[in-house]
């Protein structure tokens, strides 16, 4: 028998994901845009960022929003990636609380370039991206000719149908 050739290391294919993320609310970076940037930071392995855009509220609180996308590459798989965001809100002085309320810091996973995951409490891509000005616009100036792999529609296309509808958001 031939003594046993080491075998070369498994290299870990990274995956690309697109990041959304929000603030209504100051925290201790100061107003929602320093929170953007601070959370950008803290992501780690950023291949692109959008700049930061002020949106209009969806839903029930009165303050608006800074929004803004960033592309990361990690060898995660998207529910270690979720638990990762999640420990970043809570180091931003989020805390669980009313759906939709106002928030220092929100960190959803909008696309991964795995395809579509789906496991209790996690469903990739986002449920709601598609109909969100706040989150297309950005992802549109990185990313236009990504395909959201269930409805087989470009980022562009998703964006434009989004503007057609709300001219302003
Ligand atoms: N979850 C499932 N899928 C995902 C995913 N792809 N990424 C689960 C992240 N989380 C995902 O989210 C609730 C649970 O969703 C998580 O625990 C996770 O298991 P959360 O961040 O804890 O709570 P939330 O953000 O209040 O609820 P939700 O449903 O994530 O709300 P959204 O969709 O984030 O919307 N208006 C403007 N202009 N800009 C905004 O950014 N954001 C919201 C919140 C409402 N209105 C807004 C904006
Ligand atoms: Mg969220």
């Amino acid at each position: 028998m031939s003594p046993a050739t080491p075998l070369p290391p498994i290299a870990l294919a990274p995956s690309t994901y697109a990041i959304a993320l929000g603030s209504n609310r100051r925290g201790r970076h100061g107003a929602p845009e320093r929170e953007i940037a601070a959370a950008m930071d803290m992501l780690g392995n950023i291949i692109a960022r959008s700049p930061t855009v002020a949106s209009a509220p969806l839903g029930p609180s009165n303050r608006r929003y800074a929004n803004a996308v960033a592309l990361i590459e990690t060898p995660e798989d998207p529910a270690a990636l979720l638990v990762r965001l999640k420990r970043i809100e809570r180091s931003f002085g989020r805390r669980p609380g009313r759906r939709w309320g106002s928030r220092v810091i929100d960190l959803d996973i909008i696309l991964w370039s795995g395809g579509a995951w789906s496991s209790p409490g996690l469903t990739v891509p986002h449920a709601a991206f598609r109909t969100r000005g706040f989150v297309l616009g950005p992802l549109a100036g990185l990313v236009p000719t990504w395909r959201d792999p269930l409805s087989g529609r470009t980022i562009r296309q998703l964006a434009q149908s989004v503007d057609r509808k709300r001219p302003r958001d």
